[in-house]
């Protein structure tokens, strides 16, 4: 029984996940992309951010486990081994650190702290007065598990929570909007709106100027979905127009995000690169290997993706 590993990203160390997944099962033999040994002896793959065709030699996988939570990267592969259930990540690393992440950022935005850093930098004592949080419309843009868990932490701060989803939510102290139909309803009175979906081909471009001009004048906007979910330009410009008062990015068409980007210099888009939160291997092998544990003993694995709608 054999795990191939695959991550180009310096934050997902092999020795760790390894050394995190033996402690689960340590019959399990994990070997390094550029080790795989016999490729008859690979079950399973582990990965993030592959790059397409990669997974075509192995003829015995048994799952592909993705160590994100997005799958758009796996999906993107026209030689995706059919028949291969994929399964993307849901741990608490993750839940928690978006949680973190999105509330910090919509308490920056509601309390109007890059305004106030403008006047600190222009020298300028001048006292206003914030609302409520129970003032405060906020909207999370795709209630699954870390949409649904972000939201449920806004209202329970006091916001005015709405969100929007595929299928019908009802989720405690937020308005539950789905559909295309009604999403203008949703973004109606939303002020800071927080996305937090997959990126499939149904919600890609969605962050445009059409949407931006259907939310209130000068709203701000968080994006820690995906990057293909933004225009860049028709954000560009809602800034200039003040459709848009402030931004929040963590995701970007390009990343790293190339060096002579316009949002680098803007004064009024506050850049993260793409941590808004990383899977912790100590907790996250325990999915990766309770689902192994499932497919040894015929059962179906946890959290599969639905390839049909992409995530
Ligand atoms: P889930 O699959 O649990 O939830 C996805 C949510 O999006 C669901 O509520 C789903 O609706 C909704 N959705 C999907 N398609 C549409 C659509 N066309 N219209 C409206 N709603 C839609 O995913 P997670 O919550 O675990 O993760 C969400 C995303 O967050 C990931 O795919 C990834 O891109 C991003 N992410 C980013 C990180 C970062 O560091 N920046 C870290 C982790 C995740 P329904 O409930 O009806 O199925
Ligand atoms: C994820 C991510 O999808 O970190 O998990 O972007």
């Amino acid at each position: 029984m054999a795990l191939i590993f695959y991550s180009k990203d310096d934050l997902d160390r092999f020795e760790l996940w390894s050394q995190a997944l033996k402690q689960e099962l340590p019959d399990l033999e994990i070997r390094p992309w550029d080790a795989p040994g016999d490729l008859d002896e690979i079950e399973y793959a582990l990965l993030w951010k592959p790059p397409s065709g990669i997974l075509k030699k192995f003829a015995r996988l048994k799952a592909i486990f993705s160590m994100g939570a997005g799958v758009d990267a796996l999906l993107s592969d026209p030689e995706l081994p059919k028949d291969v259930p994929v399964c993307r990540m849901v741990d608490e690393s993750l839940t928690q650190g978006m949680i973190e992440y999105s509330v910090l950022h919509v308490l920056r935005h509601h309390r109007e702290q890059p305004f106030l850093d403008e006047l600190k930098r222009a020298g300028t004592w001048d006292a206003f007065a914030s609302p409520l949080a129970s003032e405060r419309r906020v909207g999370v843009m795709g209630l699954g598990v870390i949409g649904g868990a972000v939201a449920e932490a806004l209202a329970n701060l006091g916001f005015r929570v709405s969100g929007w989803s595929r299928g019908p939510r009802n989720i405690s102290g937020v308005q539950c909007y789905h559909g295309p139909n009604s999403l203008p309803h949703f973004l109606e009175d939303v002020e800071i709106l927080v996305c937090l979906l997959p990126l499939t081909e149904e919600t890609e471009s969605i962050l445009n100027s059409e949407l931006f001009s259907q939310m209130p004048k000068k709203s701000c906007l968080i994006n820690a979905g995906r990057g293909g979910q933004q225009v860049e330009e028709d954000i560009l410009d809602a800034l200039e127009s003040g459709q848009l008062a402030y931004v929040t990015l963590d995701v970007f068409q390009e990343e790293p995000l190339p060096p002579d980007h316009a949002f680098w210099k803007h004064p009024r888009v506050t850049i993260t690169p793409h941590n808004a939160a990383v899977t912790a291997a100590q907790s996250a092998t325990k999915m990766v290997a309770e689902n192994i544990r499932r497919l040894a003993s015929g059962k179906t694995p946890l959290n599969e993706v639905n390839l049909k709608a992409g995530y």
